[in-house]
Formats: C-alpha cells, structure tokens, sequence
C-alpha cells in the first residue's frame, strides 16, 4: 500500500444570499456576495496543487435550489477543472440541496459520483484500496440516525463514511440524522467524512471523525477561519491531518475596550489598533469584515450613545484608512458610564436591563450635560418652587423636592432616571 491524499468539504452553500447585511450600509456586498464563488476556486486550486486523488464533499453544496441556472454553471465549471486534472469527485446531498429541494441538478458525467438517497451506497477506488459509503438526504428533515444501515467496511481498503449530521449537542444547528460518536467509531471505518456543522471540527483521535466547517464564513455567525481538510494516508492509515483555508472574505468579532478612554481620540486609536491588529491575524489577501464590539466604564458614554451613527462613520473611515482596508459590519456600544445606575434598578425584572439601563442613563447624563436644560429647569421650575409653603424637615433632606428646593438638579435627574428606567422595566406595565 503507498500512499494518497484527499480533500475532505462540506457545507460551500454557493451563491448563498446575503441575508440580513444589506441593512448594514458601506458593506462591499459584491464581494461579499461572490465570496461563495471565489472560495470554490480556492478549493479547486488547493486540490490541484497538493494532487489528490480525489474529492469528497459531504452535504450542502449548494443553499437550496439554484438562484438561476448560473449557480449549477458555475459548479459544473469547478468541478470539471478537477476532472481535468483527473481529481475524482464524491458527492452527498445535505438538508439544503437534498433530491426534494432542488429542482435542477448538474448531470454526472463519468469521475463524478454521488451517494444515492434511498439507501446506503458504497464506491470503490481499487487502485487505493479505498471504499467511500454514503448516503445523500432525500428530504430536508431526517430525524433519524441513518448510521446502522451504512455497510461493514471492505476488509483490508481504507473505508470513508460520508454523511451529513448534526451529530448531538450543537445547539446552534438543527437537529438532522442525529448519531453519536460512539455509534460512527462502532463502524469500524477509518474516517468519517462529516457535514452540516459549520464550525471546524475534529473528534477523537483513533478513526477521525471530522467537519471541515463551512468553506466561506457567510456572515458574522461564521468568524475566523474557513476552508476544507487535507488528508494523508500511508499504508492505509491517515498519517495527516491539515485543515486549509479557502475564505476570501474573513469575518472577526473585535472586542474594543473603551475603559477610563475620555478623548475621542483615544477611542479612535483603539479601534484603528483593534483593526489593524485583525488585519495582522487573519486578513493576508482576504477582506476583513468586522463588527466591532464597544466595552468598559468611560466619560465618553453619553455622547457615543446620543450619536451611534457618527461613530459608525467615523469607524468606516478609520478602516478605509488601514492597509487591507477592512470593511465595518456593525458597531455595537455596550459601554457604561463611569458611575453606575443604582443596584434596584438592574435587579428589576426585564428580560435584557442592560440595554435599557444604558439608555437611560445616557439620556440622563446627556440631561446633566447640557447646560441649556438646567437652566432651562431652574427657569421654570426655580419660581414655583419658592412660592411653596414647605418648611424643610430633617427628614427631607434628601428628597426630590429638597434637591430641587436647593437647586442641585444632578441629585434631582439622576433619581429621575432610575425611576423612569423602574417604570419602564416593570411588568405591571407590561400590558
Ligand atoms: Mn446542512
């Protein structure tokens, strides 16, 4: 027995659509939207180069039934660049391209194989002494393991299964031909060739059992990197293992932490090192689309609150100015101000307090900031205020009507707002 390589994708859902994205505006959406596409050359052009025997792709080529008849051109030129190169081809049908689902199919010429959905099919390469056993989905929903009717493997050849699986216990994933691991090792195959999962994985470290992960991250969901396993096997066991990436457009989450920053400024460095910082990890040729994430205690938190979009702008720009010029998914403000909202307030029972607290808050400090409305409150309320016959009590001293008699309006909003943010938040309003 000598040795071979192989290429092990799934889930390239080509010409996948851009949901949700377009409401995010300066995104570089052609790109995006042909990342699909570029990606699949990136796997043709991996095959070529590292010369393997064969491709296996186990589920989900496609993302349901092609948008028109360019989506199945534009496979069937993919796949004939392998045939080319003389690069068999193993395919299975996952839960969005399953028999049902879509409606046009590629024709299979000879080098083309694809695992038939009413049972378990197995193709030989004698010349490896390899078996490859799978079957495709014939309807979007299988909840059933469709694992014990996979057949023994061919004694003394190097058996593939294909199969495309939510496995157990990824919750992010609908649950489709569920098994466990310990009934895939039960098989006594030498690698399970994995779809469905869109997170890279590998498990166990006897007979692999392996999702590539999806080949092109298609959306903030889908960060770091993304691509296809390159496998080696000499005398009939796998001696490599090497996941390459395929990506050309590279989604990252980037934490930004804004603690004690009081000068735009400082902000705007931070997120330009954030930026440039991401580029350096993962970017190489690829775009870069980030959401960045704003955290931490500063003064700066009523005005970015009171002016989200400006910053969003200003972040844009930030980026269309760094080498490789990354691209802004979204930017999200989770900063608090320096001090803090009192402690009956975030034990009230909202579903989500934080956000609220954080807008009332802001509102309240934006309120304390503003010149123009105190004056606006001494005005208005100073006169009134005086022609009341209230005697003071020890008692009062700290209540509304007390600050407000003393003219200290930071001590009268910042109850205010608690209490507004109380109101709010309370399910007897909740009608
Ligand atoms: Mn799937």
């Amino acid at each position: 027995m000598g040795s071979f390589r192989f290429l092990h994708a799934a889930d390239l859902h080509l010409d996948s659509p851009l949901r949700g994205l377009t409401r995010h505006e300066g995104l570089p959406f052609a790109q995006i939207r042909d990342a699909t596409r570029r990606a699949l050359d990136n796997l043709v052009d991996l095959a070529i180069a590292e010369q393997v025997a064969f491709i296996v792709i186990a589920g989900d080529l496609y993302d349901g039934s092609w948008k028109d008849a360019s989506t199945g051109l534009y496979m069937a030129r993919a796949l004939g660049r392998l045939l080319q190169h003389d690069i068999q081809i193993y395919l299975l049908q996952g839960n969005h391209d399953a028999a049902s689902i879509i409606t046009r199919d590629l024709p299979l010429p000879p080098g083309v194989k694809r695992f038939g959905s009413r049972k378990p099919e197995t193709f030989e390469i004698a010349e490896l002494s390899v078996a490859l056993h799978g079957q495709s989905f014939a309807n979007r929903h299988v909840d059933r393991d469709m694992t014990p009717n996979y057949p023994s493997p061919v004694p003394g050849y190097f058996n593939i299964g294909v199969l495309h699986t939510s496995l157990n216990g990824y919750s992010e994933h609908e649950t489709y031909a569920p098994c466990t691991i310990e009934t895939l090792l039960a098989k006594g195959y030498d690698y399970w060739a994995l779809g469905h999962v869109h997170e890279r994985a590998v498990q166990g470290d006897g007979p692999h059992i392996v999702f590539p992960g999806v080949l092109q991250g298609r959306h903030i969901r889908e960060t770091g990197p993304k691509g296809a396993t390159l496998v080696e096997v000499t005398d009939g066991a796998v001696s490599s293992l090497r996941h390459v990436p395929c990506d050309v457009v590279r989604w990252a989450r980037l934490s930004v932490d804004c603690t004690g920053l009081e000068q735009e400024s400082d902000l705007q460095d931070a997120i330009s090192v954030a930026l440039r910082q991401a580029v350096d990890d993962h970017a190489e040729e690829r775009l870069l689309v980030a959401r960045l994430e704003l955290h931490g205690a500063t003064p700066l938190h009523a005005q970015l609150n009171a002016r989200p979009g400006a910053l969003r702008e200003t972040a844009q720009q930030l980026a269309a100015m760094i080498a490789g010029q990354p691209a802004i998914e979204k930017l999200v403000l989770n900063t608090t101000p320096p001090r803090q909202p009192a402690a009956h307030v975030s034990a009230s029972q909202n579903a989500n307090p934080n956000a609220e607290d954080d807008d009332i808050a802001a509102l309240v400090n934006a309120a304390l900031a503003d010149p123009e409305l105190l004056a606006t409150l001494e005005a208005e309320l100073g006169g009134f205020l005086s022609t009341l016959p209230l005697a003071d009590s020890p008692d009062q001293e700290d209540s509304l009507l007390a600050c407000a008699r003393a003219q200290d309006w930071r001590a009268l909003l910042t109850p205010a707002g608690d209490a507004l943010l109380a109101r709010l938040t309370s399910n007897e309003h909740a009608s």
